[in-house]
């Protein structure tokens, strides 16, 4: 990244250490993210990491440690650690991967992963029940085919997502490449993670070993995405930093900037809220790295390094104020935003089935429910990576698109499709536009469940829209086992997000395609409530909607919820 003048300027020019959060310490003594973990690695007694900021550093290396919340009780009664294992994150910019990847992956699952895989919702991989033994195999396999999980967490710029939409296709290879090469760019350049995952030695160097982060790295997570109208499948409004491509006679044009996206709350805690990114102007396509560059390094500078709670990048423009933010921003860049172009989104589903582009390449989007991949689904994308010759890509809604696939190879992927899922196509309309996050028995910080239970609910939602003639009507419903919003439930047409096992808060409202967040209409409420307030307002909504209107805007327009004007607020 660009060296500015003032690097580590947090550290420089902030307060003491003593007055910042723990875990600003915690970076800052890590030396560069090395910690203790490659001891604590080799200890027997334990099958977690000891060091509690072994743990928190871990994260900056895609690595979360857990325990099987399934048998924590069990465990605690028998006298027994938690069952511990780990969560392995893969960077995977544009959620693109080659056959070749493919396979190395579903060969690691089955080795070390408990023989499944998950897609999440920033378009990666996950291995979960990884035993500490297993780290280094899974990371050093994953190497030998060219792909890491630096930064996949922690305190630095996250995953970059890029559309997969293949409507998207004319400029789709440029706009990847692009995320790719801003994942690259901003990722940490300390040698920690060769050090202690692949087993390089330590060679002095001359110059600092994170010439943009510094010893403290970010304020706390970053989370960058590419957008490709007309489709909105990453929800860029979601992103601390988004980028709407802009097509021109000539090709890709640039870029409209959005800044201050965001979706955390925390429970019980009002200050805390979701927000929509604000768009900012435009930048040609050779400005791009600077610009992420100059807001990277704003928040860097500016972001709460005393309240992880107030931490984000939205709550440094609430403070500081959106103009003020966009004049350092253009301050940093060295040049001043173009006014943004108009764009038009339509949707931030995906494209099912097979779709072909005007290259004459067609794409194959499968429905995986809620994003893993049970050994049924492993064995029929194997059978399908062994003869594909295109790319696979992971989508923003937790799926899979085998993409770039000839006429001639069509044919044998179909018959794949056919011996492993017969009735492929016969996922409802609901169902393809439903998100849950991952929740139990993983998720330390779960409430509720949420993959595990969304299906069932699913289910009692089709009957409803079945009995309203609803059932071809895309509406969009997101779940997530806690306030956090994994699943972006707040940018759901219905969103929920739990509570306490069997209890969520219920949202109404948002906009189809990702521009509008929703409000709360029921809090802390079970499956009963929620089925009683959406059968009223379903009924309403076939009986009482205009031509076209989508349910969010419908919910809003007869006033079933009252609209979130400010993009921010939400909290009553
Ligand atoms: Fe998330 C924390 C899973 C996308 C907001 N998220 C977690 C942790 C790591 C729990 C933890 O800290 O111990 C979860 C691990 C569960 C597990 O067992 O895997 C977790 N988040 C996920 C994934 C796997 C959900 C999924 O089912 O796909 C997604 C991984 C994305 C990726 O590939 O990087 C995932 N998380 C998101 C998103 C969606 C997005 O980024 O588009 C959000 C909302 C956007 C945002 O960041 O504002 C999100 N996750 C959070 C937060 C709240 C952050 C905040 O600002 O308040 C936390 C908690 C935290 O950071 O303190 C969190
Ligand atoms: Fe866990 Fe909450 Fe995220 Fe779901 S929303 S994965 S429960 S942190």
């Amino acid at each position: 990244m660009t060296e500015h003048t003032v690097t580590d300027r947090s550290r420089d020019l902030s307060q003491p250490l003593d007055k910042l959060s723990a875990d600003e310490r915690m970076k800052d003594e890590s030396d560069y993210l090395r910690g203790t973990i490659a001891i604590g690695l080799l200890d027997r007694i334990t099958g977690a990491v000891p060091s509690a900021d072994d743990v928190k550093l871990m994260k900056f290396h895609g690595i979360y440690q857990q325990d099987d919340r399934d048998l924590r009780d069990e465990r605690r009664r028998q006298k027994l650690e938690p069952a511990f294992q780990f969560m392995i994150r893969v960077r995977l910019p544009g959620g693109i991967c080659t056959p070749q990847q493919w396979l190395k992956l579903d060969e690691l699952a089955r080795a070390h992963g408990g023989e499944t895989l998950r897609i999440t919702t920033r378009q990666t991989f996950q291995f979960h029940w990884v035993l500490k033994d297993s780290l280094r195999p899974v990371i050093q396999g994953l190497h030998e085919t060219l792909l890491d999980t630096v930064a996949a967490c922690g305190d630095d710029s996250r995953g970059v997502m890029c559309t997969v939409d293949p409507q998207s296709s004319r400029f789709h290879a440029e706009v990847a490449a692009m995320a790719k090469q801003v994942s690259d760019h901003v990722i940490p350049k300390t040698r920690a993670y060769h050090e202690i995952w692949y087993g390089s030695e330590r060679v002095a160097g001359s110059g600092s070993e994170e010439p943009f982060y510094g010893r403290t790295y970010m304020p706390r997570k970053f989370k960058i995405g590419f957008a490709l109208p007309p489709s909105n499948d990453i929800d860029v409004y979601a992103q601390d930093l988004g980028f709407i491509a802009i097509g021109g006679e000539e090709g890709l044009a640039g870029f409209n900037v959005a800044i201050g996206g965001g979706m955390g709350r925390t429970d019980q805690a009002p200050a805390t809220y979701p927000r929509l990114a604000s768009i900012i102007g435009f930048v040609p396509v050779e400005k791009v790295i600077a610009c992420a560059d100059a807001v990277m390094a704003l928040q860097r500078d500016y972001g709460d390094r005393k309240d992880r709670q107030h931490a984000r990048f939205k709550y440094t423009i609430d403070d500081k104020g959106l103009d003020w933010i966009a004049a350092e921003i253009e301050r940093n860049m060295g040049f001043v935003f173009e006014p943004a172009r108009p764009v038009t989104f339509i949707s931030n589903g995906d494209s099912y089935g097979w779709n072909t582009t005007p290259d004459g390449r067609q794409h194959r989007t499968i429905h995986i429910e809620n994003g893993p991949l049970d050994l049924k689904l492993l064995d029929m994308l194997r059978d399908i990576a062994r003869i594909h010759q295109g790319t696979f890509r992971l989508t923003p809604n937790q799926n899979v698109v085998v993409a770039g696939v000839t006429s001639n190879q069509r044919p044998a992927i179909d018959a794949i499709l056919a011996e492993h899922w017969p009735d492929i196509d016969s996922v409802s309309v609901l169902r393809r536009n439903a998100i849950a996050c991952v929740a139990f028995p993983t998720c330390g910080l779960a409430m509720a469940e949420s993959e595990r239970y969304i299906p069932t609910l699913l289910g009692k939602i089709e009957r409803i829209l079945a009995d309203h003639g609803l059932a071809e009507e895309p509406i969009t419903i997101r779940m997530s086992g806690c306030p956090n919003g994994c699943s972006r439930p707040y940018i759901g047409e219905i969103g929920l997000t739990g509570r306490a096992p069997g209890k969520y808060n219920l949202y109404l409202g948002a906009g189809f395609h990702g521009e509008r967040l929703n409000r709360m209409v029921r809090e802390n409420v079970g499956e009963t409530v929620i089925l009683e307030v959406l059968t009223d307002a379903l009924g309403r909504f076939a009986r009482e909607r205009q031509a076209g209107e989508h349910f969010g805007d419908f919910t809003i327009r007869v006033g079933i919820v009252r609209p979130v004007t400010e993009g921010r607020f939400f909290n009553d």
